[in-house]
């Protein structure tokens, strides 16, 4: 199916839904970074502090592999503080965007003039089947930030059986938010400052032009909240008022304070992940948590 017809077929569908992926165009994905530095979203932080203090046992645990592959890349930045203590020899990139991979390869490549790159442009939310030039040796994966949090459990464990596949007998190495006070998630996913609001709503300027509807972005409201019998934060857009969106063969009509669900972000409790990776072919999985136990850094072998 078609970008374009992927999007329509979602906002046609009650209720309403957009992939998360297409939060991230060039605006996204500067609003992204700017959450990340939010006193409210613990995440990023927390699982740097993790990192820093556990990298040498995160090393050990995984054993040797010269190859680190480098999941939803973005700047590179978080992989390029694990290279001189995984002892990387290969690094690959890999991110739905080959063209921004493009630049932050370039200045990494002159700061590691040592290490081979490869940049790949993949969806793997679609499928992680990596390109032949990556060689077969056994490699690391590396899957931070909680990302697999925007997978369903379903959709999660067939990503992590098809990283198995793909570790070649190597690890993975995988950031993973965890269950904590409902006010400390609800405050990370609906700031003060409304940075968050503007990443939800951007999605709805990303899609009149992916998809030619004709969003006004001002009848549209951010809302996030936890939704605890599914142990997520889910974000919608709701609407303010009755409106209509339309594009060149179709509209959807949506009544004041209808939702379209734009994301879920799962909280997981480290039993129930490690669990997860061993179904998914994982053995021997460890964990490294923060002192308040709200994120965990797992490494597991293939
Ligand atoms: C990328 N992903 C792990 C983020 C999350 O926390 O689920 C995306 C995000 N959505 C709102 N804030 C951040």
């Amino acid at each position: 199916m078609s970008i374009r017809a992927e999007l329509l077929s979602g906002l046609s569908a009650s209720p309403a839904t957009i992939a998360p992926k297409y939060f991230y165009d060039a605006l996204g994905s500067r609003l992204f970074a700017a959450i990340t530095e939010l006193p409210e979203y613990y995440l990023t932080r927390t699982e740097a502090e993790i990192f820093a203090e556990h990298q040498n046992a995160m090393a050990a645990a995984l054993g040797l592999a010269a190859t680190l592959v480098d999941l939803g890349a973005g700047n590179c930045e978080k992989a390029a503080r694990l290279f001189s203590v995984l002892h990387v020899r290969r690094y690959v990139a890999v991110d739905i965007s080959l063209h921004y991979l493009r630049e932050s390869l370039e200045n990494l490549q002159q700061k590691h003039p040592a290490i081979e790159m490869l940049g790949v442009g993949l969806d793997f939310s679609r499928s992680l089947h990596l390109p032949a030039e990556v060689g077969t040796e056994p490699r690391t994966l590396f899957y931070p930030g909680s990302s697999i949090g925007n997978f369903t459990p379903d959709e999660a464990l067939a990503f992590l059986r098809q990283a198995n596949a793909e570790c070649c007998g190597g690890s993975l190495l995988i950031g993973v938010d965890l269950v904590k006070p409902v006010n400390v998630l609800e405050a990370a996913y609906d700031d003060p400052l409304g940075i968050t609001a503007a990443f939800n709503r951007n999605l709805l300027r990303h899609l009149n032009r992916l998809a030619g509807t004709d969003f006004d972005i001002a009848d549209w409201r951010h809302v996030a909240f936890f939704n605890g019998g599914e142990s997520r934060i889910e974000m919608h857009l709701q609407a303010l008022r009755d409106t209509t969106v339309s594009w060149a063969a179709g509209e959807r009509r949506f009544a004041a304070a209808e939702r379209i669900h734009t994301e879920n972000s799962y909280k997981w409790r480290s039993e129930d992940f490690a669990a997860l990776l061993e179904t998914a072919g994982f053995s021997r999985p460890r964990h490294w948590c923060d002192a308040r136990g709200w994120f965990a850094v797992f490494a597991a072998q293939a």
